[in-house]
C-alpha cells in the first residue's frame, strides 16, 4: 500500500490506518495510499462499512504545511474527500490527538466520526493566513450549525471531543483503543441499519438562517475586529455566507480558489514562516537529547512588583507552587493583592470559576526573607534593574539556594554574565526575560550565558514551555535582542519628533503598518520615568522624553506623557502643549522641520531594527533570523502577518531595506544606519535572511 496507509480487514469491515509521523499530515503520498484505500474497500463487495483511523499520536493534524509553498499536486485533499463522500457504505472516522484543519475535514468526509477522550478538533486555517480548503466551511456549520462554525473557523481554536459530541461534530466518545472502537461503532450502525446522510446533504440546522440573513451578519461581526489588517477572516466570512446561498459544489469550487490564492499571498507566507520558525527556536545547537532539563516542582520569585507577581502567577497558572519573597510584609501584601486582584478580573470575565481562582492562589506562598528560597528547584529575580541589587540578591541566592536549584534573573537588559559572576555557581545561572504583563505576554527571552549549563538552559526552556510561552534563547549583550532592536526604533521615533512628524503622526503610521500601539502611546503606557531612568544612568539623552519627565509627565500614570489622558482613560489624545514643546526643541537644536509621508515614517523605524537584527545575526546573540521574527511577534506586536522584522525585509528584498538605510545615513548623519555588513552582503548575492543557516 503506498503513501503509508494500511488497509485491513476485521470481519466485514475494512480498516484504514495512516501512518505518517510526526502528526500524520496529509502528504502527497498519505493522499495517494488513501485514494488507494478507500477505491479497494469500496469496490470489495465482501466490506461492508469503513473504519479510518491512525497511528501514533494523533489522527490527521492537517495538510502537509511543507508542501504549501509547492505547486499543488494530484491527488489533492478534495479528491481524497470527494472519493469518501460518494461511497455508499458506512464510513465512520475513529480520531484521536488533533484532528485539524485537513484532517478533520477529511473527518467531515465520512458519514459518521467518533472520537477518544481528549481529543481536540478545530480548523485552525486562520492562523495560517488561509482558510479551510478541503470542505470545512460547508461542511462544518451543516453539521454544528453557523454560530460554532464561526467560532471555530474565524477563531481557529479547536474544541474537546465533549464539546464536539454536544455540536454534532462527533457522534460518540469511545474509551479504549480509538479503532476497536470505530469498529464497534461501525458495526452498531450496520446492525441498526441507521441511514447514511452525507454531511454535504444536511441541512437542517442552516434552513433558519437562510431565512434571516441578518442572523448570520450578527454571528460573524463579533470576529471581523480580531481580523484588523488580515485577509483570511474576510475571506472566511464569505465563504460561510456561501454555505447559505450558493450550491454545494460550486462553493467547493469558489472556496478552493480561495484557499489557493490566499496560500499564495505574502501573508499566509509570512504566517507560516513564523509556524516553522516557533519550532526552529526551540531547536538549540547543544542541547541534544542527551541533555535532560531537571523538573521543575517548586519555584520561588524575588519581588513581588509587577513582574515578579505577573511571573509568579505564570508558574501558578501552570499548577507549579511558587514562594512569593518580598523584602517587607507591606510590599508583599500589595504584590498578593495585585495578584488576586487579576485573578477576580479574569474571574469576573469568565476565564476562570471562583474554584479555580481558589486553587491558583493556593499556590501562593508569600515570604519575607531571601533564605525562603530553600525549598526552591528553580529561583527567579524580579527585583529592580539595577545591578548593584541584583548581584546583593544573587549572593544570596548563593547561600541559601538549593545546590540543584536553577538561579534565572528577569533582568531586560543587564549583563548576565556578571550577575553570574557574583555567585560560585554561574553554571547555573541563566536570563529568563519575560514580558509585561508577564502572565499575559508568550514571548520568553531565555539568556544564555558564557557558563551557563546546557541542563540549566534546558530546564529554561522546557519551564518556558510548560508556563505557556515561547522561549527563545538569545546571547548577551546590552538589551539581548528585543529591546536592543526597539532602542533602535526608540532613538528613530525621536529623532523624527525633531524632524517635523509628532507623536500622533508616528504612531498611526505604526498601527497603520500593524502594530497594536505606536511608541509614544506604549511609551506613555509603560511610564516614560522608566527609561528616563535608564538615560540617565547611562548619560544618555532623549531631548523630547526628558523635557516631558523634567515637566513631570510620565505618561497615563500621570494623566500626561507625550499625549493627555482625560481621568481614568487611557485614550490618548493629542497636546498642543506637547506640539509646542517639539518645535520649540527643533528650533533650538537648528533642525528644519518638514512633513513626512507615513511610508517613511514606517521605513524609518522599522528599517533600522532590521539592521540592528542583522548585527545581532552577525555577533551570534540570535541563533536565527527566524528567532528574531518569533521574538518580535510575541514580544512587541509585530504583525504576525508580515512574519516579523527579518521576514519582512526579505519580502521588501534587502537591495532595497539596504538603499534606504543609506539614504538614511546620508540624512542623520548618523553611522548606525550605515547597512550591517551582513546585509549588504547578503543583498549583493542576491539573498534574503531566511537563506541563512538555522543555527
Ligand atoms: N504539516 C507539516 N508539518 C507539521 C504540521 C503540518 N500540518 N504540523 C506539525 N508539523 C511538524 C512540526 O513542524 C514539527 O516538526 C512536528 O510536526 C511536531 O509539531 C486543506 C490547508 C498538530 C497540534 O495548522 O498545530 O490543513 O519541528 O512541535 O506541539 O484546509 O503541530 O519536529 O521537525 O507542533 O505536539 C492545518 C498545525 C494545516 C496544524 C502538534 N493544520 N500543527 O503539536 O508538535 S492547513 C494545522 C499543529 C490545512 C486544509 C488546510 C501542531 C500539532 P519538527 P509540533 P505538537
Amino acid at each position: 500500500m503506498p503513501g503509508q496507509v494500511e488497509l485491513r480487514r476485521d470481519g466485514n469491515i475494512a480498516v484504514i490506518v495512516v501512518d505518517n509521523p510526526p502528526v500524520n499530515a496529509l502528504s502527497h503520498d498519505l493522499r495517494t495510499g488513501l485514494i488507494d484505500a478507500f477505491t479497494r474497500a469500496r469496490d470489495d463487495a465482501t466490506v461492508e462499512a469503513i473504519v479510518l483511523a491512525a497511528a501514533g499520536r494523533t489522527f490527521i493534524a492537517g495538510a502537509d504545511i511543507t508542501e504549501f509553498d509547492k505547486p499543488p499536486t494530484v491527488p489533492t485533499s478534495m479528491d481524497v474527500i470527494a472519493l469518501i463522500d460518494g461511497i455508499g457504505k458506512p464510513v465512520v472516522a475513529a480520531v484521536h490527538g488533533t484532528p485539524l484543519g485537513g484532517g478533520l475535514e477529511v473527518a467531515l468526509g465520512c458519514h459518521f466520526r467518533v472520537a477518544a477522550p481528549g481529543t481536540k478538533l478545530g480548523l485552525p486555517e486562520i492562523k495560517l493566513g488561509l482558510i479551510p480548503g478541503a470542505g470545512g466551511t460547508q461542511r462544518l456549520p451543516r453539521l454544528v450549525g453557523m454560530e460554532k462554525a464561526a467560532q471555530m473557523i474565524l477563531t481557529g481554536n479547536p474544541i474537546p471531543a465533549k464539546d464536539a459530541l454536544a455540536a454534532g461534530l462527533v457522534d460518540e466518545i469511545v474509551e479504549g483503543d480509538i479503532v476497536a472502537g470505530g469498529i464497534a461503532f461501525a458495526r452498531k450502525v450496520l446492525a441498526e441499519k441507521r441511514p447514511l446522510r452525507r454531511v454535504r446533504d444536511r441541512d437542517d440546522k442552516l434552513a433558519a438562517l437562510r431565512a434571516d440573513p441578518k442572523a448570520f451578519e450578527e454571528i460573524v461581526a463579533a470576529h471581523l475586529k480580531r481580523g484588523r489588517g488580515l485577509h483570511a477572516p474576510a475571506a472566511a466570512i464569505k465563504a460561510l455566507r456561501w454555505a447559505l446561498d450558493v450550491p454545494f459544489d460550486e462553493a467547493l469550487r469558489r472556496e478552493r480558489e480561495t484557499f489557493l490564492e490566499l496560500r499564495g499571498g505574502d501573508q499566509a507566507k509570512s504566517q507560516r514562516h513564523i509556524f516553522f520558525a516557533e519550532r526552529e527556536a526551540a531547536k538549540v545547537p547543544g542541547l541534544g537529547p542527551d541533555v535532560k532539563a531537571r523538573e521543575i516542582r517548586r519555584a520561588a520569585v524575588i519581588g513581588a512588583g509587577t513582574m515578579g507577581g505577573g511571573i509568579a502567577m505564570c508558574f501558578a497558572n501552570a499548577g507549579i507552587p511558587v514562594a512569593l519573597i518580598e523584602t517587607s510584609e507591606d510590599a508583599l501584601k500589595r504584590g498578593l493583592g495585585i495578584i488576586e486582584k487579576n485573578y477576580r478580573a479574569t474571574a469576573a470575565r469568565g476565564g476562570l470559576t471562583e474554584a479555580q481562582v481558589g486553587e491558583r492562589l493556593a499556590l501562593f506562598n508569600g515570604v519575607t526573607g531571601l533564605d525562603q528560597v530553600a525549598g526552591a528547584d528553580m529561583i527567579v529575580e524580579a527585583v529592580f534593574e539595577d545591578m548593584d541589587i541584583k548581584r546583593q540578591v544573587f549572593e544570596a541566592l548563593d547561600r541559601f539556594a538549593p545546590a540543584h536549584a536553577v538561579l534565572a534573573t528577569n533582568t531586560s537588559y543587564l549583563d548576565v554574565d556578571a550577575i553570574a559572576q557574583t555567585t560560585k555557581r554561574p553554571a547555573a545561572v541563566v536570563g529568563m526575560h519575560f514580558f509585561s504583563p508577564a502572565n499575559v505576554m508568550r514571548l520568553l527571552e531565555v539568556v544564555r550565558g558564557a557558563q551557563t549549563a546546557p541542563e540549566t538552559l534546558a530546564t529554561a526552556l522546557a519551564v518556558g514551555r510548560k508556563i505557556g510561552k515561547v522561549p527563545v534563547v538569545v546571547g548577551v549583550c546590552h538589551g539581548f535582542v528585543g529591546n536592543r532592536m526597539l532602542r533602535a526604533r526608540s532613538v528613530e521615533a525621536e529623532r523624527l519628533l525633531l524632524e517635523g512628524a509628532l507623536p500622533q503622526d508616528v504612531d498611526s503610521a505604526l498601527t497603520d503598518f500593524g502594530f497594536p500601539m505606536g511608541p509614544f502611546a506604549m511609551s506613555d503606557l509603560a511610564g516614560l520615568d522608566i527609561s528616563w531612568r535608564m538615560r540617565k544612568a547611562q548619560g544618555a539623552r532623549a531631548e523630547i522624553a526628558d523635557q516631558l519627565c523634567e515637566a513631570g509627565r510620565f505618561g497615563q500614570k500621570t494623566q500626561k506623557g507625550f499625549y493627555l489622558y482625560e481621568q481614568g482613560s487611557r485614550t490618548p489624545r493629542p497636546d498642543p502643549e506637547v506640539e509646542a514643546l517639539i518645535v520649540a526643541t527643533s528650533k533650538r537644536l537648528g533642525i528644519a522641520r518638514r512633513p513626512f509621508e507615513r511610508q517613511e515614517i514606517v521605513e524609518r523605524l522599522v528599517f533600522p531594527m532590521i539592521n540592528e537584527g542583522a548585527r545581532i545575526l552577525e555577533e551570534g546573540i540570535a541563533l536565527r533570523a527566524g528567532d528574531i521574527d518569533v521574538i518580535w511577534i510575541h514580544g512587541y506586536g509585530f504583525p504576525v502577518w508580515r512574519g516579523g522584522p527579518m521576514f519582512h525585509a526579505d519580502t521588501l528584498g534587502l537591495p532595497y531595506v539596504r538603499d534606504r538605510l543609506a539614504a538614511f545615513a546620508r540624512q542623520t548623519g548618523d553611522p548606525r544606519h550605515e547597512p550591517a555588513a551582513l546585509l549588504t552582503r547578503l543583498a549583493s548575492e542576491g539573498r534574503g535572511f531566511g537563506s541563512l543557516p538555522k543555527g
